[in-house]
């Protein structure tokens, strides 16, 4: 199987330390949704990242889906989603709220380097900065109030918020203080250390 998408992107870097952690054998292609934007539509002519080719070349979008696909048709009995109902509602909770900053943050730097400056529109930029405040706002204080273990082990929710922290800090370093985000910044500095991270390097 195929894995394709640079791994800047925050949706391609958790597939991918999933697929580590899960031990799922896979191909990496970091074919780029801009630079190479030909090449990928070959593969997908969507033009998503990630887009993930199965064996028998069905190929699937979206990071929730893919997983969704590894975790149920390739690996099932493995999963990196806690199966305990209250457990399961905190770590969707987790991921919803990373997702949002994933995706809040995507739409300020597409504002910033796709559109042309003078078509840049103020109050949408505000609308989404704000968005993107009440996103990881709420992620440092569930994760304050429900500290994730750092013992080696890592879950789908710890993946994609050290994921979408690590994007966010990386893309837009002015905006959100790695200061008032004590907890969040524990946890990525926690989680870029361990192997499946190390070997996924976001830049
Ligand atoms: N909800 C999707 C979001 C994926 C997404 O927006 N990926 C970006 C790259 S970070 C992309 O494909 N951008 C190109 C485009 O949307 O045209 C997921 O979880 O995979």
């Amino acid at each position: 199987m195929q894995l394709i998408g640079m791994l800047d992107s925050p949706y391609v870097r958790r597939v991918a330390i999933s697929l580590r952690v899960l031990d799922i054998p896979f191909e990496h292609r970091p074919v780029s949704v801009f630079s190479t934007f030909d090449q990928f539509q070959h593969i997908n002519p969507v033009v998503k990242a990630p887009t993930l080719v199965t064996d028998d070349g069905t190929v699937l979008m979206d990071s929730q889906l893919i997983l969704d696909y590894l975790e149920n048709v390739v690996h099932p009995g493995h999963s990196l989603m806690p199966t305990a109902a209250a457990a399961r509602t905190q770590a969707l909770r987790l991921i919803g709220l990373a997702l949002a900053g994933c995706e809040k943050t995507v739409q300020i730097v597409y504002e910033h380097n796709l559109r042309p400056a003078e078509k840049q529109h103020a109050p949408w930029l505000e609308r989404v900065e704000g968005q993107l405040r009440a996103a990881f706002t709420a992620l440092e204080q569930e994760v304050s109030r429900h500290p994730l273990p750092a013992d080696g082990s890592l879950n789908q929710a710890g993946i994609t918020l050290a994921v979408a922290w690590q994007f966010n800090q990386m893309l837009l370093p002015d905006v959100l203080a790695s200061a008032d985000h004590p907890a969040l910044q524990a946890y990525s500095d926690y989680a870029e250390q361990l192997p499946a991270f190390v070997a996924t390097p976001a830049a």
